[in-house]
């Protein structure tokens, strides 16, 4: 049965600001070149490209009391939330395109914004390498794109735990993370005090790959939105080597489609972030391929239930 999607807008946000390599910022054409947009509409489904948010430029500075470029973050990150904020009051899905990680502070804070206001239970499934749950006082690298989780639940400056007007935006309870393998020393305290649901490679090792996803999509229900974050470098690097932080041991072409494809089968995924896609690393723009080829497992894609 072909599952009815709402009409996507499709953002773009052009930036590195929260990263410690420069490229994400060309993350978003990059996609568009691997053909999201045409990739969808074959699925049926209503697409608008809303082109590029604009926001300053990546100043390349050294970290200031435990932060690199707050400031610049805090500014895409707020064009990000109001532009997907305006999107879901419209009834429209945001699929929004980094960009670094960092900006998934703007796009859940809109997302939470938005389950507040209707009444609907909001869960973040994050896929990654890594659980990006860092502070000012723990973090190795002052990358903001590695504290967007913390951020999210009220851990980190205020001018990023306040971006949705609700702080904070969202409880550990709310998170689930699958692939994680690349956890900082005092991150890993964090993440153990805080109650994160983490289902890691040893796990899904241990375990397999459908089994872990009916765990981790375990109790949504019909009034349930479910925002995906996905972080390409959650793939293994040498399926998606265009990406600034490579983690070895990561999923597998096949694992990766059948997480997308469980998600997919949940039917409740109302929002998604594609990021850290860098072309600037990449071999022939082949993450950004292999990206949309996933993205469109995660709208109902599959081999035999043809529609
Ligand atoms: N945990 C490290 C590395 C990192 C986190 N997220 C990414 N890299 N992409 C840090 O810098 O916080
Ligand atoms: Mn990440
Ligand atoms: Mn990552």
């Amino acid at each position: 049965m072909r599952r009815i999607f709402p009409p996507v807008s499709l953002i773009g946000v052009p930036t590195d600001i929260g990263a410690g390599h420069l490229g994400a910022r060309l993350g978003p054409d990059a996609l568009r070149i691997a053909g999201l947009a045409q990739a969808l509409r074959g699925r049926g489904i209503e697409v608008e490209d809303r082109g590029n948010l604009a926001g300053p430029p990546n100043p390349v500075e050294p970290p200031m009391d435990g932060y690199r470029h707050l400031a610049g973050v805090v500014a895409w990150n707020e064009a990000l939330m109001q532009a997907s904020l305006r999107e879901l009051e419209a009834g429209r899905m945001p699929v929004v395109l980094g960009g670094d990680h960092s900006l998934a502070i703007g796009s859940i804070a809109a997302v939470a914004a938005h389950c507040r206001a209707t009444g609907r239970r909001l869960r973040v499934l994050w896929l990654d390498a890594h659980a990006d749950f860092n502070t000012s006082d723990v973090t190795p690298s002052g990358n903001i794109h590695g504290m967007p989780v913390a951020c999210l639940c009220g851990i980190g400056p205020g001018v990023l735990t306040g971006i949705g007007g609700h702080v904070p935006a969202i409880t550990p309870a709310q998170v689930t993370q699958v692939g994680i393998r690349s956890v900082d020393q005092d991150e890993k305290r964090m993440v153990k005090e805080h109650g994160l649901d983490i289902y890691d490679m040893r796990y899904i090792d241990e375990v397999g790959m459908k089994r872990t996803m009916e765990a981790a999509l375990e109790g949504l229900d019909d009034d349930t939105h479910l925002h995906v974050s996905f972080d390409v470098d959650v793939l293994d690097p040498s399926i998606a080597p265009g990406t600034g932080t490579r983690v070895p041991g990561g999923l597998n072409y096949r694992e990766a489609q059948l997480v997308m494809e469980m998600i997919a089968d949940s039917g409740r995924m109302g929002s998604l972030d594609v990021v850290e896609v860098s072309p600037a690393l990449d071999e022939r723009n082949r993450t950004a391929e292999l990206a949309v080829d996933l993205v469109e497992s995660l709208f109902g894609k599959s081999t035999l239930m043809r529609d």
